[in-house]
Order: C-alpha cells, then structure tokens, then sequence
C-alpha cells in the first residue's frame, strides 16, 4: 500500500504517533510518503520505503496569515497525483482533515480518488476543536473522511457529544515500540540527579494548562516532605515561567530540574521511580506509556482516555483533576520500596499490550476495510 502521511512534524503526541506509525508500516514494506512543513524529528534517518515532501509555505506581503491549508492541500494534490498513491492518514483533524478533503475533490475532477483516513488525537476535539470558530469545519470533515479513528474510546465517546456525527469511529489506541522503550541502565545519571538515592520523579509536557504542570510541583512538594526525592520536569511550553516561579516560591528548586525538550526521553525514564501526568484532559496519554514501558508507575488524574491506559491500583493510581492530596498518598505509598517494584512490573506489563506488534496491523485492517469500501 503506498500512503501518505499528514501530520504536525513537532514532539508532540499526535505527531510522535503518525510518525511512528509511518516508520513501522515502512518496516512492512509499505511506501510511506510524509507530507509536512518540516521534516518530523523522530525521522532523522534514511529508510528505503519512507518519503519526505516538505509543504512551503511562502510568504506574500497580502497575507497576514499564510494560507497554510491551501498550501498544504495543493501539495497532497500533487503528491498523491505523481507516486499514486493508495490512501491518505491524516493525524490531528485541523487543518489537515480540511486540506486532505479539498485534495480529494479537486482529484475527483482529474479522475482520481484518494481514500482519506483522519485520526482524532484529542485537542482538535475537546479544547480546539469543539471551539465555535473550527467545529463546524472539524464536523464536516469527520463526517466526509473514508475513515476515521480516534486515540481511545473516550475521545470517540466525546467527538460524538460534542459533534453531530453521522459516521463510524473506530477507536485504536496509541501504541509504543517496547524495544525503544525500555529500561536502560543508566545508574551514572541516577547517581547524578539522585547523590543520595532519593526517589526520582519525572513529569514531561508541553507545559499547557491543560497538563496542569502546577499539580505536579504541588504533589512532589507535598511528597518530598516524606520521601526524600528529586523531580524532573521534561519539555517546555507556555506554562514554564509560572512553575519556575513556583518553585522558587515554594523554596524547592535545589530538588527540581526543567530539562527542557529530549529526543532520548527513554533515558531519563529509565532512571525513573514515578510518573505524573494530572492533565485536566488527556484523550489517551502517550507519555504515561512511554513511562509505564521503561517499568515507571503512574500517578494520573482520571480525565479522558487515562483509566483505558493507567490501571488503578495495579500500574499506578488516578485521581480527579487537582486532587492533589490523593495523588501526593498514593505518590507516597508507591514510592515505598515495599510496593515499588510490583508497580514496576504491573506497568511493563500492561504497556505490553500497547506495543506496536499489537496495534500496527489494527491500522492496516482498518486501512484495507476502508479501501475496500471506496
Ligand atoms: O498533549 C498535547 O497537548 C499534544 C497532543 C498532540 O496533538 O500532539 O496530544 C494529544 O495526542 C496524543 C497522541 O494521540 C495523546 O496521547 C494526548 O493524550 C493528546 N493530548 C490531549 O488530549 C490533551
């Protein structure tokens, strides 16, 4: 099958997925064809089956705002026209849902019609999306796709709350390579951050308010004042500012370090004792799973699709949003060498189940189902 894959080609989830997702159908032999603004940053490798189309985006002194889905649908147009292309996924429904329908219509009028396949990651339906200024586009879009999946069962239950939506959704869940990640020894860098072999907590995000990276630091401070321990925070975003004032405020900053943005997550993970992601929404949670892969418990709010990954009790705990009391317990109660290492091995062993051996070939039925149907 040759695809074409449209996504964000930045760190976050729903770009990580697509790309991850395009690498392992290459690995099957599929062409896979990449159509973004900037090359992806997990495809910084040469593969025989994985292409690259770059969408330029000119600037023109009109334009206050570049038309970047006219742009991008121009090139889809002239991709899927010249390498004949089988399908077309698109990952995150703005504006690539939009851009791939106007595609396929102007294909229709050339004799040509491309299948298209649109994944809903979450904030294109719950924050952005379901926003007056999008949501009739995103519903039209959803509605008019070949195909369309969405990151869990949860976000598929909120896409039809919040749209009217007279389609399928298939729900397929976000996927890990457990041969990435995975449990590394990298005592040197415990021994690092964590001299005196303190508990090492690690949190990565965009530091959106939506992460709610302020519970973070409120359960660790609470934390900390029982178990001694040591917090990293991993990526960066708008919120950063305001939780770096926070630990200075709170006096913690001896005990708290900001990593910035890593493409090696997988190592810190590794050297990793805790989890926490309090997301005031999260449709699935992509890295809870990276964490619970390298053998690290999560504490969770129980927003959006988090009970379908983190297992209340076994592989961590969940709390509602901003309790940060309960999540501070039930951090303390983990991090108890007595109880450790069974959340350990609960949490490998339930983002086993995630791997992409798994959930790949869910992508590649659905893929043949709706060629079947076009
Ligand atoms: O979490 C973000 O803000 C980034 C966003 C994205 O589009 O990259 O993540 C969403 O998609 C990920 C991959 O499917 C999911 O794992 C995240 O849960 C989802 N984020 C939210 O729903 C807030």
């Amino acid at each position: 099958m040759k695809i074409g894959i449209v996504c964000y080609p930045t760190f976050g989830g729903s770009g990580v997925v697509a790309t991850e997702l395009g690498k392992a159908l290459a690995e099957l032999g599929n062409p896979i064809h990449f159509i973004t603004y900037s090359q992806p940053h997990r495809l910084d490798f040469f593969h025989e089956n994985i292409f690259y189309h770059e969408v330029t985006v000119k600037s023109y002194p009109l334009f206050e705002f570049a038309p970047y889905e006219v742009i991008l649908a121009s090139k889809i147009v002239d991709v899927v026209k010249h390498e004949k292309l089988d399908l077309l996924h698109v990952h995150y429904a703005i504006p690539h849902a939009s851009a791939a329908f106007m595609a396929r219509e102007i294909l229709k009028t050339q004799g040509i019609y491309i299948p298209i396949i649109t994944t809903l990651h979450g904030t294109d339906i719950t924050l952005v999306g379901k926003d007056p200024s999008f949501a009739p586009v995103v519903a039209f879009c959803i509605n008019q796709s070949d195909g369309v999946t969405a990151v869990s069962e949860d976000l598929k239950k909120d896409t039809f709350e919040h749209f009217d939506i007279h389609r399928e959704i298939e729900a397929i869940p976000n996927f890990i390579d457990v041969s990435r990640f995975r449990k590394q020894k990298k005592d040197h860098f415990k021994k690092a951050i964590c001299p005196n072999d303190e508990k090492l907590i690690v949190h990565t995000s965009n530091f959106r308010k939506v992460k709610r990276v302020e519970d973070v630091v409120s359960v660790f401070n609470i934390v900390r004042q029982t178990v001694p321990s040591k917090l990293l925070l991993v990526g960066d975003g708008p919120e950063r500012v305001l939780i770096e004032g926070m630990c200075r405020e709170l006096g913690i900053c001896n005990d708290v370090r900001f990593l910035g943005k890593l493409d090696a997550v997988e190592e810190v993970l590794s050297v990793a004792d805790l989890f926490i992601m309090p997301s005031e929404k999260e449709s699935f949670g992509l890295a809870a799973l990276e964490a619970m892969a390298c053998e690290v418990p999560v504490i969770s709010s129980n927003a959006g699709g988090l009970p379908e990954l983190n297992i209340q009790g076994k592989t961590g705990f969940l709390s509602n949003v901003g309790d940060v009391k309960e999540m501070a317990k039930n951090a303390i109660f983990i991090l108890d060498n007595a109880n450790l290492q069974e959340f350990r091995k609960n949490a490998l062993e339930r983002a086993k189940e995630f791997d992409s051996n798994h959930i790949v070939p869910k992508y590649l039925e659905y893929y043949q189902q709706v060629l079947d149907k076009s």
